[in-house]
């Protein structure tokens, strides 16, 4: 596709500034690389957020934040606003990741308004979906992620920029993955959803595959139709696993 592909790292809960010396040793490798294809960034914990953005905009790497709360500042002890997340230099912020998703309860509503708190801030959100194991054995896994879709992007998406993250529950730090044709199949229901939706805008919009996403499997799922990049969680702590990945796009 012309969309360039954004591979994206979730370093998730892991991460001390010990790890610092990997996202240096990425940026020396990626600045070998010859013609490389795709955009790529890393969401740290918000505790390395600020070196690791001075740190990447020598190396080319954008970063993230993994979550940001809807309002811009207040009383919410232990909250990281999207505003917060831009003055440390991120570029973006996950919002809605399926961990989120379980561990705080958050809903589709919450997950919308974060991505808006993220797109009025200057952000670029990070917007992910995707179906429990026992909502795809029940055949609902394209009406499971045509609501949460509905539901968690926000109207500014049709003028600003927001990005897709399809990640399959069941897939996530499991070693497992749909195989390629689901990954289409899902893949091309999105597309078709965000062009009824938000018209040309919509074939813009990059859609990325997330869960399990590693060296070994991460040529044929990025050269998938519609799939515009990668969220990835584990091989993203390492450095040569996440240049692989990167590589590959
Ligand atoms: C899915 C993914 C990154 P992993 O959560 O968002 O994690 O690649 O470890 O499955």
């Amino acid at each position: 596709s012309e969309i360039t592909p954004l591979i994206a790292g979730n370093w998730k809960m892991n991460g001390l500034s010990a790890q610092l010396a990997e996202f240096q040793l990425l940026g020396e490798k990626l600045a070998t690389l010859k013609d490389r294809r795709a955009m790529v960034a890393i969401c740290p914990p918000a505790t390395l957020l600020a070196a690791m953005s001075e740190k990447g905009a020598v190396n080319g790497i954008a970063t993230g934040g993994q979550d940001c709360h809807a309002s811009p500042s207040g009383a919410h002890t232990g909250d990281i606003s999207a505003l917060m997340l831009k003055d440390a230099g991120a570029q973006f912020a996950i919002v809605g990741h399926s961990e989120r998703r379980a561990d705080h309860g958050e809903t589709d509503a919450q997950v919308r308004e974060k991505a808006q708190a993220a797109i009025a801030a200057g952000l670029t959100p990070i917007i992910c979906v995707g179906e429990t194991r026992a909502e795809r054995e029940a055949g609902q896994a394209d009406s499971v992620v045509a609501t949460q879709l509905a539901g968690s992007v926000p109207d500014a998406a049709a003028a600003n920029e927001v990005v897709i993250a399809y990640e399959p529950v069941w897939a996530i730090g499991t070693g497992l993955t749909p195989t390629n044709a689901d990954i289409a199949q899902m893949h091309d229901g999105i597309r078709k959803l965000l062009v009824e939706r938000f018209g040309g805008r919509g074939e813009t919009i990059r859609i990325l595959y997330g869960g399990s996403l590693k060296p070994a499997n991460a040529k044929e799922i990025l050269a998938v139709e519609n799939v515009n990049g990668g969220l990835v969680g584990g091989a993203s702590l390492l450095a040569n696993d996440f240049f692989a990945i990167i590589s590959a796009a």
